[in-house]
């Protein structure tokens, strides 16, 4: 595991993480203006509101009062560097596309992790928290302490289902904001579909990793995820008693990132490992 600081207190990142995200969940919810000055980044399907950068204006304000010497990497413009060893990696609105149509499956993510997040296989989180503005759900863990659905009404233990049957597995995936990977997502998904029980694609990595977590998916997996957006979800998966995986090994990493419940990881994350290697990176 990367160093960190010999003081590191996973337990008091993840208070820090959770009280972060209601902020900036509240934001994003109770601001939302009219004209959301929606922007293009990647190609005209990938878009960026003026709600995307105020989240993380907020997000850096909140953690320089409260992790003054930690950096801070975010999707959008603007982090920092940081002295303790501690990055915290946000996304602060994850499910953009659906923020802006207001399909209320959006989320605010923030990790702390040991290590470069921005080096594949090189970093680690050791708390985090993903919320879900509009259903009110706080997801959170820390690395030891067991993924954590918080809503009005209480606090519960997560546990990812005990499938056996890739058969009768459900499986959350997403797409890229480029036509031609989609069109190589697509053809892996046509290839998936009929060796499972159904997909599921609600537009937030985040909230798909938390959802294995809480059972709601048996597996998932995405081709061109940042770090920011599975650096929560992944933490709060594991936790969860999932198994999570990349291209080769246990290390989730930007070319694919799965998760899975144990009774059907290795033949899910073999079939996976298959399909966008011959569909998708294979076009590149
Ligand atoms: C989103 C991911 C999602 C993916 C979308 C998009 P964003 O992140 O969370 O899994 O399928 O295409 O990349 O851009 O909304 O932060």
């Amino acid at each position: 595991m990367p160093a960190g600081p010999h003081d590191l207190d996973p337990a008091a990142l993840e208070d820090v993480a959770c009280r972060v995200v209601r902020e900036a969940g509240r934001l994003v919810v109770d601001e939302r203006p009219a004209d959301l000055r929606v922007a293009s980044k990647s190609s005209d399907t990938d878009p960026v509101t003026v709600m995307d950068q105020r989240s993380q204006e907020l997000v850096l304000r909140l953690l320089a009062e409260l992790r003054p010497d930690d950096a801070v990497l975010g999707e959008e413009e603007g982090g920092r560097a940081g002295t303790s060893g501690i990055t915290w990696v946000v996304d602060p609105i994850d499910g953009t596309v659906n923020y802006l149509y207001d399909v209320p499956a959006y989320a605010v993510s923030l990790a702390a992790v040991l290590g470069d997040p921005t080096t594949p296989g090189a970093w680690e989180s050791v708390a985090g928290a993903v919320l879900s503005p509009v259903a009110d759900e706080l997801f959170h863990a820390h690395r030891g302490g067991g993924a954590w659905l918080t809503t009005a009404s209480g606090s519960r233990r997560l546990q990812v289902t005990d499938v056996s049957d890739l058969a009768v597995t459900l499986v959350g995936t997403g797409f890229g904001y480029d036509a031609q990977v989609r069109a190589g997502q697509g053809a892996a998904v046509a290839e998936l579909l009929p060796r499972v029980r159904d997909i599921r694609r609600q537009g937030s990595a985040a909230l798909d990793l938390c959802s294995l977590a809480a059972g709601r998916l048996d597996a998932y997996y995405e081709t061109g995820l940042n770090a920011w957006d599975r650096a929560a979800g992944e933490l709060v998966a594991r936790e969860a008693g999932a198994l999570v995986g990349g291209p080769d090994d246990a290390t989730a990493t930007g070319e694919l990132t799965w998760g899975a419940a144990p009774g059907i990881a290795a033949a899910f994350a073999a079939m996976v490992r298959d399909l966008t290697a011959r569909h998708v990176t294979a076009r590149h």
